[in-house]
């Protein structure tokens, strides 16, 4: 169904030319899912920072706030701010002053508290740039947020729990979620949880419709880059369009699992480039909204 109205987000996220994550994933998704994203990037990388050592890197810091200014100046209308991979406190610092003043009753504001993935005292680490820099910030930051998507990795380090070496029990999953609501968001998604050997969910809460629950992701951890990236636009878009938090996550889960399983359908897989959505993105967009 055309929707008469169309939302627009502001989509803050690096820039990564090659690997589909952050917001090339993002515009791509967003737009097809009906809402008007509007890019400010953190910064512009040829590639991802994980897996290639010899990316180039723009930072865009400065940028940032001439931009906004810009908008503001327009008297543009936003319905939303969603943010993903940010490269300093200076950045939280620029976007928290501008949620501050957009902020009213109807603006969404959806955080994914980049961080990182994986048990970080594992080998298999994943350090983003400054991770350590950025904590600090970070839990600042989610208290502005309606909404966030921390993977489990994220969630412990916001919560400064060492991460789980063994799967997590339901009742576990909800205290986390619940103790992260306690940092300000009234809704929060945990992503990448074990909640069996073989079993990946993601837990969901929504303080607002007291509703809660355990997703079943329905496939086992490939650990394909940016997936991550492609959960929270699509939880955005659906918010965005509508959709209540449960609803909305359900649906990212979806289009996460169908990504993947598509991806799996190639020979020439490679986890650094990302899940493949490109192929399915229209057909799911369409029947699902
Ligand atoms: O969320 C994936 C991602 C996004 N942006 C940058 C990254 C990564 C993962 O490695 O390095 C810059």
């Amino acid at each position: 169904m055309i929707p008469s109205y169309v939302p627009r987000v502001v989509a803050v996220n690096d820039l990564s030319g090659f690997c589909r994550v952050s917001l090339s994933e993002a515009m791509a998704i967003l737009s097809s899912m009906g809402v008007e994203a509007c890019p400010l990037p953190t910064a512009i990388l040829s590639t991802h920072t994980y897996h290639y050592e010899d990316y180039t890197f723009c930072d865009l810091t400065e940028e940032m706030p001439k931009i906004l200014k810009h908008w503001r100046k327009l008297d543009i209308r936003f319905d939303g701010i969603c943010t993903g991979y940010l490269g300093s406190s200076r950045q939280i610092e620029i976007l928290s002053d501008f949620i501050r003043a957009e902020k009213d009753g109807s603006f969404l504001t959806v955080i994914d508290p980049v961080l990182g993935d994986n048990d970080l005292s594992d080998a298999e680490t994943v350090y983003y740039d400054r991770m350590n820099e950025l904590l600090c910030s970070m839990k600042e930051f989610v208290s502005l947020a309606d909404v966030i998507t921390p993977n489990l990795t994220e969630a412990c380090l916001l919560l400064d729990e060492k991460y789980p070496s063994r799967p997590l029990s339901e009742n576990e999953l909800y205290e986390l979620l619940y103790r992260l609501s306690e940092l300000g968001p009234k809704r929060v998604a945990i992503t990448s949880v074990m909640t069996g050997t073989e079993k990946m969910s993601v837990g969901v809460l929504d303080k607002i419709r007291n509703e809660k629950s355990v997703l079943d992701c329905g496939y086992v951890h490939r650990p394909f880059h940016g997936t991550g990236d492609i959960f929270s636009a699509v939880l955005t878009g659906a918010l965005l369009r509508g959709r209540t938090m449960t609803e909305a996550s359900q649906m990212a889960v979806d289009f996460v699992k169908a990504a993947i399983e598509q991806t799996l359908t190639y020979s020439d897989i490679r986890i650094e480039h990302g899940a493949v959505f490109e192929p399915i993105m229209a057909k799911f967009f369409s029947e699902r909204l």
